[in-house]
């Protein structure tokens, strides 16, 4: 089968959707998890397309007979992209993880600009370029994904193909006074307008990249309409668009009622019982603001008394990127500040935090969707956050409570039924936790069927359809101004 737009599929993205472990003889391959896999995954399958990217694991591994394996199971094709150690060291945990992932998401301070780390990311990029060039034709919809791959379009111009690209930006796009402290803001600018058509997932993220086309590419003219913008850069037209990722609700709802869900929802609250639970799911991220919730519960705890002893925050967080140094100091700080918590506050029978440090299955993961009454989301800042629409979708019995950052791209869409948070502002934190604690049925079933409607009618698939058939969108045009920054780009009719 096809693609929505009628073509042959290729997504390419810096990790392949799988996992392989294993030592000697003994190998496995299974799918893994995260936002970008959740979207897209689905789709791929759907369309019998492949997908190329970095297969994360060690030179030993037996690649293509897992791979063949897994492509034989899932019913799509998975190519790799060979990366060495090296190359993973300076390419993606060096320049992707700690130059544009920090700056992009409003971090400065955790930023470090380092050439040799900048020559390793043009590499690989380079790399991934002559693999896709290896494997199209002027048939193929060629979708490229994320912050790693932003010099693709570059390499992939230079080497004189000429089919049309696509990009989805999956993080935030900065502001021009952040991007100028790259010393290679040109070249990311000038790489991302050799697509063919870039998609953000807000209106801020593309008016930034307007507002930074203009200081740092002035040269090319920038019209503009409703949701949508073209650049003329050199005879030809980069369309911008925003487009908010999303899930596929009905699949979480349906698998929320499943009997083995319910089990499992039945399980967490029988070992938590009489306690209101509210739940932190993040990957061990410094933009996902946990340490900040964790402070803002123990506010909490101390300005409500009567918290204590009904209310347990249950966090897990996912391991991710052990081999960054921020990463590893974060782990530490999340340790040392969930025992200090829990050391002042706990009493017998209750503990205040109850964190863990690791992967669920999915049947876990919704069986926590289903158990919590609240979900405390709290990033810095974020692109979208899946786990956000997750729970409401999940939320089969309309029960939950989202306290959500004003800071997730997900506020875009979920603001009018969540307790809206400025993750930084500890004390407006420790209030809404309050709020969701004494709120009533009939507040509860009103917020959630709103956030439900929302999740439902602006899904993954309509996602898709929005990138995948942009052109066809009719264009009105618009002056600057009238592009304001209220803008909710999920709720147009198409
Ligand atoms: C990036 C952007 C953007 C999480 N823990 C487990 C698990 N998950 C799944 C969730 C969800 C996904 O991982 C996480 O998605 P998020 O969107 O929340 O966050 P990132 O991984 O940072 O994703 C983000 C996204 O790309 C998509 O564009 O929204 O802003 O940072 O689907 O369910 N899945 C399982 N076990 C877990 O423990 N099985």
């Amino acid at each position: 089968m096809l693609s929505p737009s009628g073509k042959r599929l290729l997504i390419v993205s810096n990790r392949l959707p799988v996992n392989i472990s294993g030592a000697e003889d003994d190998w496995t391959i299974h799918p893994s998890s995260g936002g970008l896999i959740t979207a897209l995954e689905p789709l791929v399958r759907r369309c019998r397309g492949t997908w190329l990217g970095w297969p994360g694991c060690s030179s030993e591994a037996p690649l293509s007979d897992l791979l063949r394996e897994f492509s034989d199971r899932q019913e799509y094709t998975l190519k790799p992209v060979v990366i060495s150690e090296e190359e993973i060291e300076k390419y993606y945990l060096g320049f992707s993880n700690r130059t544009i992932w920090p700056l992009f998401h409003d971090l400065l301070g955790h930023c470090t600009f380092n050439s040799e780390h900048w020559e390793y990311y043009q590499r690989v990029n380079e790399r991934f370029a002559r693999e896709i060039a290896k494997l199209i034709d002027g048939d193929d919809f060629v979708w490229i994904h994320d912050y790693q791959l932003m010099l693709v379009g570059h390499f992939l111009r230079g080497m004189g193909v000429d089919v049309r690209l696509n990009f989805f930006l999956h993080i935030p796009f900065p502001s021009c006074d952040l991007l100028k402290r790259l010393p290679w803001r040109q070249e990311i600018m000038h790489s991302l307008l050799e697509y063919d058509h870039v998609g953000f997932q807000t209106t801020n993220d593309r008016r930034n990249f307007i507002q930074c086309l203009k200081r740092l590419a002035p040269e090319a003219p920038v019209k503009k309409y409703k949701r949508k913008a073209e650049v003329l850069v050199e005879g030809r037209t980069v369309r911008l668009g925003t487009y908010p990722i999303s899930i596929d609700y009905n699949e979480f709802n349906d698998f929320a009622g499943s009997n083995d869900v319910a089990d499992a929802a039945w399980y967490i609250h029988e070992n938590l019982p009489d306690l209101r639970l509210m739940l932190g799911i993040d990957r061990l991220d410094y933009t996902k603001g946990i340490p900040e919730r964790f402070l803002a519960f123990e506010r909490a705890l101390e300005k409500y008394p009567d918290l204590r002893g009904k209310m347990a925050l249950v966090q897990i967080v996912v391991p991710s990127r052990l081999h960054v140094p921020e990463y590893q100091h974060l782990k530490g700080e999340l340790d040392a500040l969930s025992g200090r918590i829990n050391a002042r506050f706990s009493s017998q029978g209750w503990v205040p935090i109850h964190y863990m440090f690791r992967e669920l299955s999915r049947t876990q993961l919704l069986g926590y969707y289903r158990a919590c009454e609240i979900a405390i989301i709290t990033p810095l800042r974020d692109g979208m956050n899946l786990v956000s629409k997750e729970y409401c979708a999940s939320s089969i019995d309309n029960n939950g409570i989202l306290i959500l950052s004003e800071f997730a791209g997900a506020a875009d869409q979920l603001s009018k039924g969540a307790l809206m948070v400025n993750p930084y502002d500890c004390e407006v934190t420790a209030d809404a936790i309050y709020a969701a604690f004494i709120m009533e049925p009939e507040e509860r079933q009103r917020r959630m069927k709103t956030l439900r409607a929302e999740v439902r009618r602006n899904n993954v698939q309509r996602w898709i359809e929005w990138f995948m058939e942009s052109d066809t969108v009719g264009h009105e045009a618009v002056d600057e101004q009238a592009e304001s920054p209220a803008e909710q780009p999920v709720s147009h009719t198409r």
